[in-house]
Order: structure tokens, then sequence, then C-alpha cells
């Protein structure tokens, strides 16, 4: 199989809520196992069962506000366990992890959201993954109108009670990470076909350039 070739690559999906993370993880996976790889998909917050019972502190709606900083650390704790005893041991015995929301989604939410500054993320971020980045990343963009219909009626956790301004930093901070090495924009509010398309020539790209 090719991924024991040497170390695996990691791959995040990234966007706002409701663009279709979830729904396209299962498809990249596919995607990737047909040309041999393995692949394993995570999420974040969560990941491991430890790490997931930090994202249930996250999400949980609760009267005694939760103070930024809390917010960050605990993001980064989650993030710490889910490195040292998922993501690093697959990618060392040379599996591929695609994971459903990473780092960008700090800069993004605590970062871009809550007015964080970039500077301490990126001394936790240092901190916590050393040189770890990931290889591709994956952004899923919509205007905020079209996730919000494609939400309508659920149950909102603490990040989705956030007024719509919250969202529209988030955005703009993705956005701005589109510069980063490795990262690709793509436009998830047109059909699902057309997204997995999309999806699917970014990967067939990187699979090629990494890997043939
Ligand atoms: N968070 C943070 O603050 N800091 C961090 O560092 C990290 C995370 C890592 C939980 O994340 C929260 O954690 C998140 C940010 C914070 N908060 N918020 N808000 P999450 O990833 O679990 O939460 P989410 O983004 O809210 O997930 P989601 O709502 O499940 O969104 P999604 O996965 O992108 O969407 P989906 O479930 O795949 O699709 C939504 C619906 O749209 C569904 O009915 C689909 O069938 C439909 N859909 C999807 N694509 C299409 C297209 N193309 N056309 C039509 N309909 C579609």
């Amino acid at each position: 199989m090719k991924q024991r070739q040497g170390r695996g690559r990691f791959i995040t999906l990234e966007g706002g809520e409701g663009v279709g993370k979830s729904t396209n993880l299962a498809f990249v996976k596919a995607h990737l196992e047909a040309v041999g790889l393995e692949v394993v998909s995570t999420r974040e917050p969560g990941g491991t069962p430890l790490a997931e019972e930090i994202r249930a502190l996250l999400l949980a709606v609760r009267e005694e506000p939760m103070a930024e900083l809390t917010e960050l650390l605990l993001v980064f704790a989650g993030r710490a366990q889910h490195l040292a005893t998922l993501i690093e041991p697959a990618l060392a015995r040379g599996a591929w992890v695609l994971s459903d929301r990473f780092t960008d989604a700090t800069y993004a939410y605590q970062g871009g959201g809550r007015g964080l500054e970039t500077r301490v993320i990126a001394l936790l971020e240092q901190l916590v993954q050393g040189d770890l980045r990931p290889d591709l990343t994956l952004y899923l963009d919509t205007p905020l109108e079209v996730a919000e219909a494609r939400l309508a009626g659920r149950d909102l956790d603490r990040f989705e009670r956030e007024q719509r301004a919250f969202f529209e930093r988030v955005r703009a901070a993705y956005l701005q990470r589109s510069r980063e090495p490795g990262f690709r924009v793509i436009d998830a509010g047109v059909p699902l076909k057309r997204v997995q398309l999309a999806l699917a020539a970014e990967l067939d790209r990187f699979v090629e350039e990494t890997v043939l």
C-alpha cells in the first residue's frame, strides 16, 4: 500500500457551521481509499475519548459564561491529547489522517470570533504541535445565509448561539488564512455533486504531487 512507503499525510476540512464538512468527510475518505491509502478520519474538538469529554465541555450551554482564555486552553488541551494518542501514531505508521476541523478553526473562532490575539494562538500552536501543520486544508466556504438555511430547526450548541457578527468575523478570519500554504478554498454554496467534483480535483492533484 502506498502509505507504507513513509509517513502519512495530514488533511483537514475546515469551514463555518453548516457548510458541509461532516457530509463531505466520508466522500474525501472514500476518494483517498480508492487509490489504496489507509485513511483515519477524526474530528476536533474531540477525536479520542478524553478529547471528546473536552469537546462536551466546550459545546455545553451553561449558566456560567466560559472565559475566552479557558475556551482557548481547552481547545488546545483536547488537541494535545488528540495529537499524542491518535494523529501522531497514525501518521508515523504511514496512515493518512483526515480531520474535520483543526487549528485553522482556532484562528477563526478564538482569533477572529472571540478576538484573541493571533500571537497567543501561534504560541500555543507551537507548544502543542511543534512543527506539525496540515499538509492540505480544504476550506468549504459559503455565504452565511446558505449555511443558516441548511441548519434551520437544529438544536444550537454554545457556539451556534452566537450573533451573526461573530460568524462574519469567523468567515473573514478563515478567508485571511486562505493565503497560508496548502490552503484551498472550495465553493460549498453549490449543489453537493459540484462540491465533491471540486474536492476530488484538489485531492487528485495533491496525491499526484505528494505520492505518485
Ligand atoms: N471550534 C472552535 O471554536 N475552535 C476550534 O479550534 C475547533 C472548533 C476545532 C463544533 O464544531 C464547534 O467547535 C464549532 C467551532 C468550535 N462551532 N460552531 N458553530 P463542529 O465541527 O462539530 O460543528 P459545526 O461546524 O457546527 O458542524 P456542523 O453543523 O455539523 O456543520 P457541517 O459539518 O459543516 O455541515 P453538515 O452537517 O455536513 O451539513 C449541514 C446540512 O447541510 C446537512 O443537512 C447536509 O445534508 C446539508 N448540506 C451539506 N452540503 C450541502 C450542499 N452542497 N447542498 C445542499 N445541502 C448541503
